[in-house]
């Protein structure tokens, strides 16, 4: 342990701890290698992340339609992506700059645009090989999937009991239970469950089909250990509310939370299907209302919730409601926050509101490649931001040690995390 008595010093100790830290990335879509194409990875995958199909629609040449695009193979519409967004447009957006980053962090010539010669190094690559090397450029001990009960594609591999990674920790999706009852209810029947296609409030049909939904949430938290169970919610998203989502939550997921010992992650804001033929492209946000967070946070004070919201207005009140609850958890910087300079204002506001007690930032990667440029985009802007708040702290007379140091940083990217769960 070392004392850090001069500011050049505590500048470049900081800087190291934050290059240096391992990262726990607590939500992404990736998948285990054993489960076949659902992981998805390589160049033509990074340049059709949604992301990047949403910006070349802003600016694809005339004619192209989306049903055309969507005929294309994905080889095509990556070319789109490249030439439309990348070569015409200059690639200055954040997703466009992670292609540039990821590529040249794996050693590949996108310096020189080499397309052709990029996708030839990608097929020799083997998928498990493939997932350690990203992970170490990345930098991470571990991450977060999404798995999703209600999607057949992924109960398949689960029901042959595929081995996992260890890399890779599950956590069970649940989003059908509050925003498609009825579908939810037939996949539930399905595996055996009764329950009701239609729930009318206080109906034995319904106490019925809650109590099997929880036989049905717990058969899953047997098979998958999940570290949590998520759901994305709406940015109309209210509670309580005597609507089915309210109905769901207070005699579904809250007693399944309790009875299996599992937090609730809330990712709340997002406004779905506004432009439904650009498919995961095409959601928006909306400003939501965060005394659902903080009534969920005061009515079940023995349940724990993770939350990210999509508005950067909903920011500031969001850090005061968890500075009023034990039992909520603040992470990452979603979707159309995961921005450098929204980045930086969240992680300035959460540790002047906070302290070291969030978590700054989770990549919501859903293609391998993207933990490369996400994180490494997400540890510069942290480093800038801890080292100034370390200078401010130096000049009001605190001398922090190295370890320190190493501790604060290793917080606010999953060492928080880690202490929530386990308290
Ligand atoms: O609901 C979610 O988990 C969202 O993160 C995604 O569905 C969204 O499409 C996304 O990829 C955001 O980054
Ligand atoms: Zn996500």
């Amino acid at each position: 342990m070392t004392v850090l008595n001069d500011p050049a010093a505590l500048d470049s100790t900081v800087r190291k701890a934050v290059a240096d830290a391992a990262i726990t990335d607590i939500h992404t879509h990736l998948f285990p290698p054993s489960h076949g194409n659902l992981l998805l990875w390589n160049v033509d995958e990074m340049l059709t992340y949604h992301y990047l199909v949403a910006e070349l629609f802003t600016m694809a040449p005339r004619g192209l339609t989306l049903a055309d695009f969507w005929k294309m193979p994905k080889a095509r519409q990556a070319d789109m992506v490249w030439e439309h967004v990348l070569l015409r447009r200059g690639a200055l957006s954040e997703a466009a700059r992670g292609v540039v980053t990821t590529m040249s962090k794996l050693g590949l010539d996108i310096a020189g645009r080499d397309l052709a010669g990029i996708r030839k190094w990608f097929a020799r690559q083997k998928a498990e090989g493939y997932l350690v090397k990203v992970f170490e450029l990345a930098g991470l001990n571990y991450a977060v999937m999404t798995n999703n009960p209600f999607h057949p594609a992924e109960v398949e591999h689960w029901k042959a009991g595929r081995p996992l990674h260890e890399l890779l920790r599950p956590a069970l999706r649940i989003d059908a239970l509050v925003s498609d009852w009825p579908a939810a209810a037939q996949t539930m029947r399905a595996a055996g469950c009764e329950t009701a296609e239609k729930i009318e409030a206080d109906s034995f049909d319904e106490a019925r089909s809650f109590k099997e939904a929880r036989r049905f949430l717990a058969g899953w938290a047997r098979k998958i250990k999940p570290v949590y169970m998520a759901m994305s919610l709406p940015s109309d998203f209210a509670y309580p509310t005597a609507q089915p989502c309210g109905r769901v939550l207070s005699n579904v997921i809250i007693p399944a939370a309790r009875e299996l010992g599992l937090p609730i992650a809330m990712m709340i804001g997002v406004r779905r299907r506004a432009n439904a033929a650009l498919g995961d492209g095409g959601d928006a946000v909306g400003v939501a209302d965060v005394s659902a967070v903080q009534n969920l946070c005061a009515e079940n004070p023995d349940v724990k919730f993770l939350v990210t919201m999509l508005s950067r207005v909903n920011q500031h009140e969001l850090c005061v409601c968890s500075r009023k609850f034990g039992n909520l958890h603040l992470f990452g910087c979603w979707w159309f926050c995961n921005n450098p300079s929204i980045i930086e204002e969240m992680t300035r506001m959460r540790l002047e509101l906070l302290g070291a007690n969030f978590t700054a930032n989770h990549s919501d990667a859903r293609v391998l490649d993207q933990l490369i440029y996400k994180w490494s985009h997400t540890r510069a802007v942290v480093a800038d931001v801890l080292a100034d708040k370390y200078k401010l702290l130096f000049q009001a007379g605190w001398r922090p040690t190295d370890d320190e140091v190493r501790r604060d940083a290793r917080n606010i990217l999953g060492g928080a995390y880690e202490e929530f769960l386990a308290k």
